[in-house]
């Protein structure tokens, strides 16, 4: 059955609404993260308005980095408890436009069921597939952008294609930041519509880095692997159409499983289902050391506290858990995560307590670097 997804992302979230509640913040640049002290600050840019990207700033580039680029930036603490309202206003504008129950196939109306998912707090999926049609995906798309306008006075990008991957890509290179944004034939309001038997010609001349699961480490090895074969790929950006080159045996070989993956991404075939009837989020706390440490002391008693903060949220908001995840950044930037997923779903703070522990004990016996950064992170239900 062909399948309709929509995409929706809010414009630089964080810094777009710090620029609703502060006008006089408008036309400046403005860098939403941790506190920058003159230059000496140690944590990371959450985000940044699209002025300030100008300079060269972007997410979880370290906050010292982004004073020295631009020091006459506005620089904002990270207000979550604000995103995350706007968060719940925004998914609450985005669910109504899904019906809430479609008579099933054989009843000959509509296909599909309303499906959604919510992957950020600034990002969510639809599949409107019921809708049987792309213009009238696009009507919708319209006005669910002019709704969140209007309601919200916040701006969004929206992608529209056959599957996840084709409208997470189209609502990417919408983006009001996008270099491609007009050769794409996306509209200036910010919707890219990718049609079944547009997909090849949209793929083929994006970059590889362009496809989810290539990063600039994977982007390289593929490159070399090119560039054994002819001496074009050298130099040249890698494209798509050249990564479509390559068999799915030679990716296999060269990646592995992922290898697989991209054979059929580059392709813009992706069965994802958009899921979740149930929203899963997630909850997490982090903290930058004022110096890199490895005093068990200093890093145990931060992190009791970061757990008590976690449980704490869980309990006020009577939520479960089941997946849990220590984050762990290493002099030098180095980020690793560690994950466990217990057997059924908890609320029980003492698992919390002693699963965290036991990932963040791994962390400190494999690696004997300096930490800068612990982290927690439990993915509710
Ligand atoms: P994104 O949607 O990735 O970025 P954005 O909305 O700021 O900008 P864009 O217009 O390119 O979509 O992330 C949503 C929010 O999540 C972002 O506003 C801040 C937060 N965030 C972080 O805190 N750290 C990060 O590294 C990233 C990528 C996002
Ligand atoms: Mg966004
Ligand atoms: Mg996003």
């Amino acid at each position: 059955m062909e399948r309709i997804v929509l995409h929706i992302d809010m414009d630089y979230f964080f810094a777009q609404i710090e620029e609703r509640e502060n006008p006089q913040f408008k036309g400046k640049p403005v860098v939403v993260g941790a506190d920058p002290k003159g230059g000496k600050g140690r944590g990371v840019v959450s985000t940044c308005n699209y002025t300030a990207r100008k300079y060269g700033i972007h997410s979880a580039m370290p906050i010292s980095k982004a004073y020295e680029l631009c020091p006459e930036a506005i620089f904002l603490p990270v207000n979550m408890q604000l995103y995350q309202k706007v968060s719940e206003k925004i998914m609450e504008i985005i669910k109504k436009y899904l019906p809430r129950s479609i008579p099933s196939e054989s009843e000959g109306l509509l296909r599909g069921s309303p499906k959604w998912e919510i992957t950020s707090l600034d990002e969510a999926y639809l599949d409107i597939s019921f809708l049987n049609s792309y213009k009238k995906a696009e009507n919708l798309a319209e006005k669910l952008k002019k709704e969140i306008l209007e309601k919200e006075k916040l701006t969004c990008t929206v992608g529209i294609g056959p599957n996840k991957l084709i409208a997470k890509i189209a609502a990417e290179k919408a983006k009001p930041r996008s270099e491609l944004r007009s050769t794409t034939g996306a509209k200036p309001n910010g919707l890219l519509i990718i049609k079944p038997n547009q997909v090849k010609k949209f793929l083929e001349p994006l970059d590889i880095e362009d496809l989810p699961g290539i990063g600039p480490k994977t982007g390289m090895r593929i490159a070399q692997s090119l560039s054994l074969r002819s001496r074009h790929y050298a130099n040249a950006p890698i494209r798509i159409r050249d990564l479509k080159k390559l068999s799915k045996k030679e990716l296999v070989e060269l990646l592995g499983r992922v290898g697989e993956t991209l054979y059929e991404r580059a392709r813009g075939i992706d069965e994802e289902p958009v899921t979740s009837e149930e929203i899963i989020k997630s909850i997490g706390k982090e903290h930058t050391f004022e110096k890199d440490t490895r005093d068990p002391e200093i890093i145990f008693s931060k992190f009791d506290e970061i757990i008590k903060e976690i449980g704490q949220e869980l309990f006020l908001t009577n939520l479960y858990f089941r997946t849990i995840t220590v984050i762990c950044r290493f002099t030098g930037f180095e980020t690793h995560t560690k994950s466990k997923t217990l057997e059924k779903t908890t609320r029980d703070s003492e698992i919390l307590e002693k699963e965290a522990k036991k990932l963040l004990l791994k962390f400190l016996l494999e690696n004997p670097k300096l930490i800068r950064l612990i982290g927690l992170r439990v993915k509710i239900f």
